[in-house]
């Protein structure tokens, strides 16, 4: 079975209805990926063979989302060098500032590319992703011109009364 280059990945089922964000956007890109449960904590052999085996298999980006303690997206940045973009999932605790902290201060030799919290979080990932596959990819690169061209196209110039 062919990779596709973008791999979405979480730590949880629950994290996948803020990851969706993601996988709806590259759907709208026509861009293939695939969607997996890789939790740190809970899976850690899984989580080191995804990224142990990321590279070989022509993964080209990883969109990682977790919650709470969130070391999921740094965990898989030590692992490949494949680009890791990581989702804070928001959580009910704290609202997912854990979440943006833990993913967000990486130290110095591992960076993960960290969004928003939540699903406009989850949703620029895969506008991410897109820009970066956009610099090898001429069919990438149109297709999301166009989406960043029929966005500023559907801002109205003035509001109105609602
Ligand atoms: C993290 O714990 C996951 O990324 C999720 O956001 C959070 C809660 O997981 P569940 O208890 O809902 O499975 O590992």
């Amino acid at each position: 079975m062919t990779t596709p280059p973008v791999g979405i990945i979480m730590g949880s089922q629950s994290d996948w209805a803020t990851m969706r964000e993601a996988a709806t956007l590259l759907d709208e890109l026509g861009i293939a990926y695939e969607t997996r449960i890789v939790s740190a904590h809970r899976t850690p052999d899984r989580l080191w063979e995804y990224g142990k085996t990321a590279v070989d298999r022509g993964l080209q980006v990883i969109i990682a989302g977790a919650g709470g303690a969130a070391h999921l997206p740094g965990m898989m940045a030590s692992k490949t060098r494949v680009p890791v973009i990581g989702v804070p999932v928001q959580t009910k605790a704290l609202s997912g500032v854990d979440s943006l902290y833990s993913i967000l201060q990486m130290p110095k030799g591992f960076p993960v590319a960290t969004m928003a919290i939540g699903a406009a979080g989850a949703a620029n990932a895969g506008l991410m992703a897109a820009a970066i596959l956009a610099l090898q990819d001429a069919g990438v690169a149109k297709r999301l011109d166009e989406w960043r061209d029929a966005l500023s196209a559907s801002i109205p110039e003035a509001p109105v009364d609602e």
